[in-house]
Order: structure tokens, then C-alpha cells, then sequence
């Protein structure tokens, strides 16, 4: 099976059920035919099987509509996180060579002159045109369905080619795992170009057939009211957003929770006195699991049974866990090793670099955990000084590489504080003559709005080892600025 017969349990099993609420509240029919008017729409645009086609967008029902076209044709759907920025997304659109790229108006100053761009607003003006009659042209699993973007420890982004089959493994598994059924009601405002939106999200939501309400972000001070309005039954979130609903009074939190089923965190270590807090607040142990965009959905805590507060869980059906000691043996139950992953969730590789990752193999993760004695994992930090902020990756090097290009900006180092809503930001610490608004604004036309370090420290040097090699660990301590 592929994608599109998976989809089918809602398509043409609840063609008539609502489905989605967004401008207005559509049906499986309705989505299921504006997918193949979409479909044709894009065929028409030249796109055929195996294409890339990037998407630059935010939320909205086009981009799920794009999706489902994509995954129907066999064209490579290349979200591109709506954040980045100029130098970003041109290093995406040179790796991934899209045949189209797909963007709206307000975005378009971002995008390089010569990218092949298809404007959302021509979208919403001929779509309608179009057939709804569906055409299927992916008859195999193994068919690429997307490339997403990962930060790279070497500087630049590489993309992670997850095929049908790992969404599939994936979509049965959140399924299964954690209930999701035709009752439900899934508030989902993570972005959509990311696995947690898309992979989770979208996939529990056509597996299960359970009506959806989707926004274009979680905006943190009008998500009560959605939560009030829709009454929603799952939510799936990162810690920042559980960390923003601990804001809410007891008079909006409980009834929330009342008629809340499950709430589920990911993308991020979630503190356990968040936990804690939130159970006492909206009377809900979130249930965390763990993932990455290369493998999906890895482990999870039961949806039925201890939700053991700072675990991940247990490795989720079909997902081999190994944890290994630094002699590349399985260390012992409560020993410090670090996770490697094999399953059907894993992907097929990075995007022309075959050298890095072969199909079929161990994935090595980067994140260091212990076992307990009756299977439950603990992550307790990670081999890379990668810094996740409010569920996005940041790899330090890629922000050290783009300031050491600056004018007057001899050494560089980039590193993780703790921020109480965020889990970490970066702050930069620099040797030389230069001047920090530049840089802010350098950062800003750039990167990310969450790559721009939070300070620009001077220093008078580095701390180095013998080798040369940069002690972060040793950096002063930056504190923020009330
Ligand atoms: C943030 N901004 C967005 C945005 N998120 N803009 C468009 N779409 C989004 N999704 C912009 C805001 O407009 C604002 O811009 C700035 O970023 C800061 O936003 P904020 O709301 O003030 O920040 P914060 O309270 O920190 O909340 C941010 C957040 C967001 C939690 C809502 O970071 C978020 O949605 N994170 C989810 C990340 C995610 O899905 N990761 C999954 C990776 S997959 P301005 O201009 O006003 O400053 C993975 C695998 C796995 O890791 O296991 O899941």
C-alpha cells in the first residue's frame, strides 16, 4: 500500500463526515477533491513522478491540498520551514533542484529571482478549473514522498528522504499507539513543514478520520479561546506551548482539560516540572515520546500504563532500540549509551549523500540515554552541541559559519543557554572589531528568526584546548538582561 490507499479509509470510507475546519468546515469528499483538482492543476504545471516540489508556505488548506497531490503523483513534496530566511532557502532550492517552487506574494522577497515559483494566489485562481477526477501514479512503498530539511552539523541543512512506507509505519503506529479514532478532535497548530505537523498530524488525522481543526500557528494568546471553541480531544504540541498554557488561569485550564483525551509533546525534551505542573493545572500527564526527522516516531510513553515523567517511553512497535557505550556495546540497564535506531520508520537517506546514510542501516542518533530495567528510555543530553529552541533545531555550527563571514568578526563560537520558555536560544560569543547592530541585522535579512543568537558577547579569545578545539563549556556565562 501507499499513501494515497491509506488515505482512502477517509476519503471514500467518510466521504461525507467533516473533516476540516478551517475557513469553514469541510468533508473527506471535499479534500479528497481538492487534491485531485490540485493533482491536475500541477501536472499541468509540468510536475510528473520523482519531481521535487518545494513548498514556502505557512499553514493553510493548500498546503495539506499540495500534499496529498504530491503524495498521489509521486512528486517529492520539499517543505520549506516558513521562517527561513534568504541564504536558507537557497541552499534548499540548490540541493533539492525543485521543478517548482510553490510560495505566496508576502513571502516571494525571500526567494531567489531564477526559482521556478508557482504563486499560491495563481493557485486559488484556476485550481477550480481543474477535474476532480483522482489519478493515483504511486503504486510502491518504497516511492520517495518527501525531503525534509535537518539542520546539518557541517553547516548546511541535508535533506532526509522518507518514503511512503515510513510515513505508513509511522501514521499506524501514532494511530495505534496512542487511540486515535473517528470520535476524535485534533487541534493541530505545529507547522506543517516539519515531520511532528505533518508526519503525526496530518497522517493520525486522514488514518484515523477525525475531524481536524487547523491553524496557521500556535499563537499563544488566542490558542484558549481555539481550545474553548473547538473543544478539541487530542493535541499534539512541542514544550513551548505547554509551557505558554501554564499561563492560562484554573477557569480556562480545567475544562480544557476536561475535555481534553490526550495531550502529547514532542520535538523537545520536556522539563519534568512542566509535567508536574501541567498535571496539576489541567489534571493531564502529557504523554512525551521522541522522534527525529530522519526516523519518525521512535519511542513513546503508553497511552495506558506509567507515563513516566522525563522518560520517552518505550521504542514503538517495529522500532529497534539499541543503546550503546562508548565501546560500541549495548550498555547496561541505568549505564549511559547513546541511541542507534533501525525499523520501517527509518528513512532512505540524505538527498545526494548516499556516504552518509545507507537504507537498511543503524541510524545513529546523537542522543545519549539510559534504560531502565523494565524498558523505559531517559534521554540525558546529546553527543552534538545541537540547541533545540521551541521545537526548532539550531546546529551552532551553520550560525558560526554565517558570523565568521561578517566584517570585523575574527572567531566565532555559538552555543545553548537555558531560556525558560524556549528550552534554550543561542547566544554568540565573538572575537574582533565588530559592530553588533550589523551583525543583528545580517542575522535577521539571513537566518531564522530562532537561529539569531539572543546576544552577541565579545570576548578577548576563544577557550581552546591543546588541539585548537573551541571549550564551549568554558565560555563566560551569559545571563539575560531583564
Ligand atoms: C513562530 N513564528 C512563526 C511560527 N512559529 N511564524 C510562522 N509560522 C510558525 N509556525 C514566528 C512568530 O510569528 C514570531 O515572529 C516568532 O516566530 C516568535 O514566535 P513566538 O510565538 O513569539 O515564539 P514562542 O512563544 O517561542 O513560540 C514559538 C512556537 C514555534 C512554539 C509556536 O516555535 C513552533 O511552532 N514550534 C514548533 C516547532 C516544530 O514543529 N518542531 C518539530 C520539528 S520535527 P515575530 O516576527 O513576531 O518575532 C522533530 C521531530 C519530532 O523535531 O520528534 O517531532
Amino acid at each position: 500500500m501507499t499513501l494515497p490507499d491509506l488515505f482512502d479509509l477517509s476519503f471514500v470510507g467518510r466521504r461525507l463526515e467533516p473533516a476540516l475546519e478551517w475557513d469553514r468546515l469541510y468533508t473527506f469528499g471535499e479534500i479528497d477533491d481538492r487534491a485531485s483538482r490540485m493533482a491536475r492543476l500541477l501536472a499541468d504545471r509540468g510536475l510528473s513522478f520523482g519531481d521535487r516540489l518545494c513548498v514556502f508556505l505557512p499553514n493553510c488548506i493548500e498546503f495539506i491540498d499540495i500534499y496529498l497531490a504530491a503524495t498521489r503523483l509521486g512528486i517529492i513534496f520539499v517543505p520549506i520551514n516558513v521562517l527561513y530566511r534568504d541564504r536558507e532557502i537557497r541552499h534548499i532550492l540548490s540541493d533539492a533542484e525543485p521543478t517548482v517552487l510553490i510560495t505566496s506574494s508576502d513571502l516571494l522577497p525571500h526567494i531567489p529571482a531564477d526559482a521556478p515559483v508557482l504563486l499560491l494566489e495563481d493557485i486559488r485562481r484556476t485550481v477550480n478549473h481543474y477535474p476532480a477526477t483522482r489519478r493515483v501514479a504511486v503504486t510502491d512503498g518504497e516511492t520517495p514522498a518527501a525531503i525534509v530539511y535537518t539542520s546539518g552539523t557541517t553547516g548546511a541543512s541535508k535533506g532526509a528522504v522518507l518514503t511512503h512506507n515510513n510515513f505508513l509505519a509511522n501514521a499506524l503506529n501514532v494511530v495505534t499507539c496512542w487511540q486515535i479514532n473517528a470520535a476524535d478532535r485534533l487541534l493541530l497548530t505545529l507547522p506543517l513543514f516539519h515531520v511532528h505537523g505533518l508526519g503525526n498530524g496530518i497522517h493520525a488525522w486522514l488514518v484515523s478520520g477525525c475531524l481536524l481543526r487547523l491553524t496557521e500557528r500556535f499563537a499563544h494568546d488566542q490558542a484558549a479561546a481555539w481550545m474553548q471553541a473547538f473543544s478539541p480531544t487530542v493535541f499534539f504540541g512541542v514544550p513551548t506551548m505547554y509551557v505558554r498554557m501554564l499561563e492560562w488561569p484554573a477557569a480556562v485550564a480545567r475544562p480544557i482539560g476536561e475535555r481534553m483525551r490526550l495531550f502529547v509533546s514532542g520535538s523537545a525534551p520536556l522539563p519534568a516540572q512542566v509535567l508536574q505542573d501541567f498535571h496539576a493545572l489541567y489534571g493531564h500527564i502529557i504523554l512525551e515520546r521522541y522522534g527525529l526527522s530522519e526516523t519518525l516516531m521512535n519511542l513513546s510513553n503508553p497511552l495506558y500504563g506509567e507515563r513516566r515523567p522525563g522518560s520517552v517511553g518505550l521504542p514503538f512497535p517495529g522500532v529497534v532500540v539499541e543503546n550503546r557505550n562508548p565501546a560500541g556495546e549495548i550498555a547496561a540497564d541505568g549505564e549511559i549509551g547513546e541511541l542507534f535506531l533501525r525499523g520501517p520508520n527509518l528513512f532512505a537517506g540524505y538527498w545526494r549523500k548516499p556516504h552518509l546514510f545507507s537504507a537498511g542501516s543503524w541510524f545513529q542518533t546523537g542522543d545519549i540515554a539510559v534504560r531502565s530495567a523494565d524498558g523505559y528510555y531517559t534521554l540525558q543530553g546529546r553527543r552534538s552541541d545541537l540547541i533545540i529552541s521551541g521545537g526548532f533545531n539550531i546546529y551552532p555550527r551553520e550560525i558560526e559559519e554565517f558570523l565568521a563571514e561578517q566584517s570585523g568578526v575574527e572567531e566565532v563560537a555559538v552555543t545553548g543557554v537555558p531560556d525558560p520558555r524556549r528550552g534554550e536560544v543561542p547566544v554568540a560569543y565573538l572575537v574582533g572589531a565588530f559592530d553588533t547592530a550589523a551583525l543583528a541585522e545580517a542575522c535577521r535579512a539571513n537566518l531564522a528568526s530562532f537561529k539569531i543568537p539572543r546576544a552577541f558577547v565579545p570576548v578577548e579569545k576563544l577557550p581552546r584546548t591543546a588541539l585548537g578545539k573551541v571549550q564551549k563549556h568554558l565560555l563566560p556565562k551569559w545571563e539575560p538582561t531583564a
